[in-house]
């Protein structure tokens, strides 16, 4: 019977990755850790308690708020502001930064942003959703953080991980030592080490976009999802469809088997639909963690300048090669965006 490890023990262990680190770090891991176990009980039982349907409200993206968002969102913050280790909090569910300014957490390290149920409007139909984390070090020294604290480049950021509520739940974490999944087991209420060293295959035969909006995706995208569509034996196209609609399971799934998600630029998100902040970075750092690749079709997303919190970025994401390909063609078809893009995040 090999040993069960949880993700609390993995976390000590692990420690020694930061030497400077007096455990605040691993003290903030377990708070999401806890979180995401309430939320996932909720999640599971939608359907049978009175917490379906439309919240009434309209987040700050002015999508119909889902009261299972609404109740995802308090958590992680409730969680996040009675740990003490977080000055502050960016929410998809928050039009501005949420400040912890209790004694404990005033002087606090550590800046966490997150989307606390991404892919919500899957909820009713009982498709996996997920949750989207970011940790950054505060630039300000000490006193409350502002949002300057939370406007970090990707390459900044000191850990990333997602839950995917799923056939399973899984949570999945960086902290720029590679990546490690675990896997809920209801039974004891514990998170367990059981993928360990995770990769993303440098190449594979899935692609993830919303084909719908083809007639006004950029011509390198037209181009490039041709090109997965031709048959060709040699590299074994043409390539497999398949997108679910929730960002968190889609690049799981790549990830697992190799692939590519693609969001970008359509008429209705000339910037993009995806949020930088909390999706794009933290699934990037995961990504290239694992090996694979992550840009805006151009430039790399963890490179990108960050002016506000709910900024939008067109998104390539996954198998090395096959980001690589999809640039190729983003050069050749559409190099009028990359200045275009430069501009927007100037
Ligand atoms: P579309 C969910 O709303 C989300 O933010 C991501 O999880 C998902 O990948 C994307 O939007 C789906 O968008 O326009 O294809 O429905």
């Amino acid at each position: 019977m090999t040993k069960v490890m949880t993700l609390g023990q993995f976390i000590i262990e692990r420690q020694a990755e930061f030497p400077y680190a007096k455990g605040e770090l691993s003290r903030l891991l377990r708070d999401i850790g806890i979180a995401a176990k309430i939320v996932n009980r909720e999640v599971n039982k939608a359907g049978l308690v009175d917490i379906l349907g439309e919240a009434g409200t309209m987040n700050v993206q002015g999508e119909a708020v889902k009261k299972l968002d609404v109740y995802a969102n308090d958590q992680f913050i409730s969680a996040l502001q009675s740990g003490g280790e977080c000055c502050l909090i960016a929410s998809e569910e928050n039009e501005d930064v949420i400040q912890i300014n209790s004694e404990v957490s005033r002087n606090a390290k550590y800046i966490v942003a997150i989307d606390p149920l991404d892919g919500s409007s899957n909820i009713d139909v009982n498709v996996a959703v997920g949750t989207i984390f970011s940790i950054y070090r505060r630039k300000t020294e000490s006193g409350p953080c502002t949002k300057e604290d939370v406007l970090q480049k990707g390459v900044d950021q000191v850990a990333a991980g997602y839950i995917i509520y799923g056939s399973s739940t899984m949570l999945v974490y960086t902290t720029g030592h590679g990546v490690n999944g675990f896997t809920l087991d209801p039974s004891i209420g514990e998170f367990c080490f059981s993928h360990p060293n995770m990769q993303f295959p440098k190449s594979g035969k899935m692609y993830s976009l919303n084909e719908g909006n083809y007639v006004h995706f950029p011509e390198g995208v037209k181009k490039y999802l041709k090109y997965c569509q031709v048959e060709d034996k040699e590299t074994n196209r043409p390539y497999t469809s398949r997108y679910i609609g929730s960002m968190v399971a889609d690049i799981h799934r790549n990830m697992i088997k190799g692939g590519i998600f693609i969001y970008p630029t359509t008429a209705s998100s000339p910037k993009g639909k995806l949020r930088l902040v909390y999706e794009c970075n933290p699934l990037a750092f995961i990504v290239e963690q694992a090996g694979g690749r992550a840009t805006n079709g151009f430039t790399r997303i963890m490179d990108l300048n960050v002016k506000e919190i709910h900024q939008r970025t067109p998104i390539f994401i996954g198998s090395e090669e096959m980001v690589l390909k999809a640039e190729e063609f983003m050069r050749e078809f559409s190099p009028e965006l990359k200045e275009t893009l430069l501009v927007a995040e100037a």
